[in-house]
């Protein structure tokens, strides 16, 4: 039998090498050894395959931050069910749809929402898993494990749900291979090793935390202490005992904005990693005149993992996102696809083994971002200089980027317009001290009609997750347009960029 491609098996391999070491610590207690992770995760999947779970089918997982929801998508990645977390933030009209485009065989809650998940489940079987390990998941935990399934490479491990600029949100369907292949390759290039320990703040049902931070941590045999939330004191507080953090440009000026911020608080601290939104010049240079150190930041995408990244050892470039990773190809192109001149500002496209396998049951959209030569169309605008080196100067793709989480216009923008007394809207991102950008609608009323901007706000409420409620509703009486009859959102842009001051 080939080899098993399941990426659990490599974590597994490399937790029994670390044996009683700590994995997970949280508020200074090891709530994880490496060792548990092999008997926990066996048992759970044994649970997992009780509720009717399998390899192929799907799980839906909703529910906080905690070490049992590590625990939990170990075990998915175990029995080989395909694992499908969502954000803790979206309503239930969300939700509804994931559960509907994803069907599920389990879905996993929080205890609270469990009467309201179970009216749009259908067929699948819900449970519960709470902050502190309450909840009807552990009801029932058999003796047995499962054993660890047996993967080819390209088979599904992960779907993560991802907005798109028509509106609703495809599935990136990301196989074992892929996970792997990236996780590897940062582990090389991050000279990650079992030394390390890697302050864990970011959610976990991102790329970001889920695979760069705890792939990273789980692949190299690292302790993690872990956070649920992010608090810049505690954080600050750790630093003293890791050597790792990962976080997005929101929580780097954060940390810079306190007092605790010093050379000396960040003494065995050996590398600071940002990424998932643009990281400010200006914000790199302020954390390096407090802390000494270089934030190195990286670029990817959903559909990706990691592309590009600053270099270890070399010069960590502000304002660019460094080199195409080891075994990725990274090219510069006009909308064709063919390769601009060097220098010249063109969308980055991407091929690899780090590239998803495609969207979950949408062929066409697949086809379309996908090139027949296997290279991924990212709609991020970037440069290219004669070194390699990638600098993003924009995004073709209609994108808001609030504290690291991204918010597609469209998909506010049409339920705004179904509101009464709408004409249109557009949804625009404007600049934000602490979120980097902050959603703003600006509503077109039909004629004659009263259309308030609370009365807008408060019909947002229960349909769209609260990241991505408009921080302000402009009302006016036309949108300005182009020629062609686009709505001009650069001049509206321009011409409300004090509005949130
Ligand atoms: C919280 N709020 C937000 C956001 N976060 N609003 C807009 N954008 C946000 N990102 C709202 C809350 O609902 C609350 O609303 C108010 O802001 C204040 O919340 P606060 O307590 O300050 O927020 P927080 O809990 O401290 O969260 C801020 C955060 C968090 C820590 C920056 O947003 C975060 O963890 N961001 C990281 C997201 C992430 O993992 N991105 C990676 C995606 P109210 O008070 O009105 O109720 S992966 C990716 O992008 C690619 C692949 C990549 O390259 O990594
Ligand atoms: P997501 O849709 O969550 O997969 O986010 C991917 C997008 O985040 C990319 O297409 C970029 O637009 C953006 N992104 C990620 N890392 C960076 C970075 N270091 N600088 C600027 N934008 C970034």
């Amino acid at each position: 039998m080939s080899t098993n491609a399941n990426i659990a098996a490599q974590f597994l391999a490399v937790a029994a090498e670390q044996g009683s070491k700590p994995f997970l610590i949280e508020h200074g207690e090891t709530v994880l050894t490496f060792a548990d992770l092999e008997s926990r995760t066996g048992r759970l999947a044994a649970r997992l395959q009780t509720l009717g779970g399998k390899p192929g089918e799907r799980i839906v997982v909703q529910i906080d931050k905690s070490p049992d929801n590590v625990l939990l998508y170990l075990a998915a990645l175990r029995l080989g069910i395909i694992y499908v977390p969502l954000n803790t933030a979206y309503t239930a009209a969300e939700l509804a749809y994931f559960i509907g485009d994803a069907e599920p065989v389990v879905v996993v809650c929080r205890p609270g929402d469990e009467l309201s998940v179970r009216e749009l489940a259908g067929a699948a079987r819900v449970v519960t898993l709470g902050p502190a390990g309450d909840g009807s998941l552990f009801d029932s935990i058999p003796e047995n494990p499962a054993p660890v399934a047996h993967c080819g490479a390209d088979e599904l491990a992960v779907i993560l749900y991802t907005s798109g600029t028509t509106g609703r949100s495809k599935g990136a369907m990301l196989s074992h291979g892929n996970l792997a292949s990236n996780a590897l390759t940062l582990k090389d290039y991050w000279r990650w090793s079992s030394d390390d320990v890697l302050i864990h703040i970011l959610p976990i049902y991102h790329v970001h935390g889920l695979f760069v931070a705890l792939h990273g941590a789980l692949l190299a045999g690292a302790t993690m202490l872990f956070h649920r939330g992010f608090d810049p004191a505690q954080v600050i507080a750790e630093f003293a005992s890791a050597t790792v953090l990962m976080g997005v440009p929101t929580h780097y000026t954060r940390l810079t904005a306190t007092d605790h911020l010093t050379p000396e608080a960040c003494r065995s601290m050996r590398l600071f990693v940002s990424g998932s939104a643009p990281l400010l010049a200006e914000a790199h240079q302020r954390f390096e005149e407090k802390t000494g150190h270089r934030i190195l930041e990286r670029y990817g995408m959903t559909e990706t993992g990691m592309i590009c990244s600053n270099p270890y050892h070399a010069e960590r470039v502000a304002g660019t996102v460094g080199y195409a990773l080891p075994g990725e190809e990274v090219r510069i192109c006009d909308e064709q696809g063919s390769a601009v001149k060097q220098g010249e500002p063109g969308v980055l496209e991407v091929c690899g083994p780090n590239v998803f396998k495609g969207y979950w049951r949408n062929p066409e959209k697949t086809s379309e971002d996908i090139r027949a030569d296997g290279f991924f169309i990212t709609g991020d605008i970037a440069t290219m200089a004669a070194d390699g080196r990638v600098t993003l100067v924009g995004r073709a793709k209609d994108l808001i980027i609030s504290g690291g989480l991204n918010i597609y216009p469209k998909e506010i923008e049409e339920a705004i317009d179904a509101l009464p007394g709408v004409d249109e809207s557009a949804v625009i991102g404007l600049p934000d001290a602490d979120f980097g950008e902050a959603v703003v609608a600006i509503v077109a009323h039909q004629k004659g009609a009263d259309v308030q901007e609370e009365a807008v706000k408060t019909a947002l409420q229960d349909q769209l997750a609260r990241f991505k409620q408009p921080r302000r509703v402009v009302v006016v009486e036309s949108l300005p347009r182009n020629a062609m009859g686009k709505v001009q959102k650069a001049a509206l842009r321009q011409e409300y960029a004090r509005l949130l001051d």
